[in-house]
């Protein structure tokens, strides 16, 4: 349940937010595969309620659940299984965000997006599609909202946000989202990310991963077990800690994004990233997955942070390029839509369809940045190897290699890096993939950016290189022993 599945040795995630599932298909197909990505985050696959009152189709829509009937804003269950299989025909997984802790929002009634019935007006709590009564749900015990994070009882049982909140406690609450999730499974999927995972009892997840089906043969080895993602946010200081989760499967990490988009926008020493990880307080390596932003952190919903993401590019590309070069976690890539209002939904036909992905005016698609990609390569080159010989200016330009296989460099500082380092990396000369692309058939380095950090970096026989990266747009170094010329 920590392990992610993904297939030749890729290992990075991309959450593409609010995608149809046909052009999931196709960007594994188009750009994944090729582009060294291993998984993709899925927004939710089940029927969720289609707001327009209270907002005009809020990306948060789909957090409140009607059914688990596999029909939502990005398609319906046909081409949910069209896209599992094409991308499992490439090697790329699909994890789907789950959940579970609620379903809508009080005191709504209507339809949802597969003509489900609900009603949960005048206290009632009908979901007779999945079927759910005010049996299912624990307003006998908690009538209220949350509003004291510092009292357990209180985040576990009572209602987030007014979210009719599931008795978690009843076997036959448990039964209906087993088969939910045994059903997505029947289908393909690699594994979940479980929203909300704070507001459940561990226990009570304990017994619901326990009976989840091994994952399907033979697109996965046989008695793989779904991987699990659970989004626990805990930046400190709260009643609930995010270890009380770390046994049942990995935990969403918050404050890696927070701590490294205040490193790279200059509020923190670069050079103080020599122990980044458990010392920082972060959780054990093994069990966490990293991120630098998420799709409530980059709006500031779910009490989130004001971290890094694509509207500071410079910044963010860097924070992300580290994350991936460094070896703590499973990182995960955001991939965004641009916005400014923070409650919009995705880039949407006036009858609230979403329109195809273009990649290039609505939609940012930051995980298609030559120096996301070029760093995401790198973290599957250098997979197996720990963070060594490290070098810092006693400031904000630093430098480390992954074992012998790749190495990395950047220049945080105000003024331009010109040092001479031992990068640990056999004689040659590197393609940098940050500022160029790398041609495989021809070993060159193309398409090179003319910023002023260089396009390939010469490791002398001693394992020296002798590097210049003035403060600049770009200021990395991204080499690895599969891209040299
Ligand atoms: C999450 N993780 O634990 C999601 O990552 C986050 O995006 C979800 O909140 C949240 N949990 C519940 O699944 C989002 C959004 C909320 C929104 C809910 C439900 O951040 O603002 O709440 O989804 O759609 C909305 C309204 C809120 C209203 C509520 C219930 O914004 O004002 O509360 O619906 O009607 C009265
Ligand atoms: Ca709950």
């Amino acid at each position: 349940q920590w392990d992610h599945h993904m297939k030749d040795n890729r290992q990075s995630i991309v959450h593409l937010f609010e995608w149809k599932w046909s052009d999931v298909a196709s960007e594994c197909e188009k750009f994944l595969a090729p582009y060294w990505l291993g998984g993709v985050q899925v927004s939710p696959a089940n029927e969720h309620r289609v707001v327009t009152e209270e907002q005009w189709r809020p990306w948060w829509e789909r957090y409140q659940p009607v059914s688990y009937s596999v029909v939502s804003r990005s398609g319906d269950r046909a081409e949910f299984i069209d896209m599992v299989n094409r991308c499992n025909a490439v090697n790329i997984n699909i994890y789907v965000d789950i959940i579970f802790n609620h379903m809508c929002g009080d005191g709504k009634s209507g339809y949802g997006i597969d003509g489900s019935w609900y009603d949960t007006t005048f206290n009632a709590r009908d979901f007779p599609a999945v079927p759910y009564s005010e049996w299912d749900f624990n307003d006998d015990i908690c009538d209220r909202n949350i509003e004291n994070y510092n009292d357990e009882w209180e985040v576990r049982n009572c209602r987030l946000v007014g979210l009719v909140d599931l008795k978690l406690s009843k076997t036959y609450v448990r039964d209906k989202v087993v088969e939910f999730l045994n059903d997505l499974i029947s289908l393909g999927v690699a594994g979940f990310r479980v929203d909300a995972c704070k507001h459940m009892y561990p226990e009570d997840l304990e017994v619901i991963y326990g009976q989840m089906n091994d994952l399907v043969t033979p697109t996965f080895p046989s008695g793989s077990r779904p991987f699990i993602v659970q989004e626990v946010i805990d930046y400190g200081g709260e009643g609930i800690s995010a270890t009380e989760y770390t046994h049942l499967g990995r935990v969403t990490e918050f404050k890696y994004g927070r701590e490294l988009s205040n490193c790279f926008r200059g509020n923190n020493d670069l050079k103080w990233l020599v122990n980044w990880g458990e010392p920082w307080g972060l959780l054990p390596r093994g069990v966490a997955l990293s991120f630098i932003d998420n799709h409530d952190t980059q709006r500031s919903h779910g009490g989130g942070g004001n971290p890094l993401t694509y509207k500071e590019p410079r910044e963010y590309k860097m924070a992300v390029s580290f994350m991936l070069a460094h070896d703590y976690g499973v990182p995960r890539i955001m991939s965004s839509y641009y916005f400014t209002d923070s409650e919009a939904g995705p880039p949407s036909h006036p009858d609230g369809s979403t329109k195809d992905v273009t990649c290039f005016d609505e939609w940012v698609c930051e995980h298609r940045w030559r120096q996301i990609t070029g760093s995401s390569w790198f973290r599957k080159v250098t997979h197996g190897t720990g963070v060594d010989n490290w070098w810092d200016n006693n400031s904000n330009q630093i430098a480390f290699s992954r074992g012998n296989l790749g190495w990395y460099a950047v220049n945080n500082d105000a003024y331009a890096m010109d040092a001479t380092i031992y990068t640990g990396l056999p004689a040659g000369t590197y393609c940098n993939l940050y500022v160029s692309s790398y041609d495989k058939d021809t070993k060159a380095c193309v398409d090179k950016e003319n910023v002023g950090t260089p396009s390939t970096v010469t490791v002398k026989s001693n394992g020296d290189a002798s590097v210049y990266i003035p403060n600049n747009s770009n200021p990395v170094i991204v080499i690895h022993v599969d891209a040299t010329v």
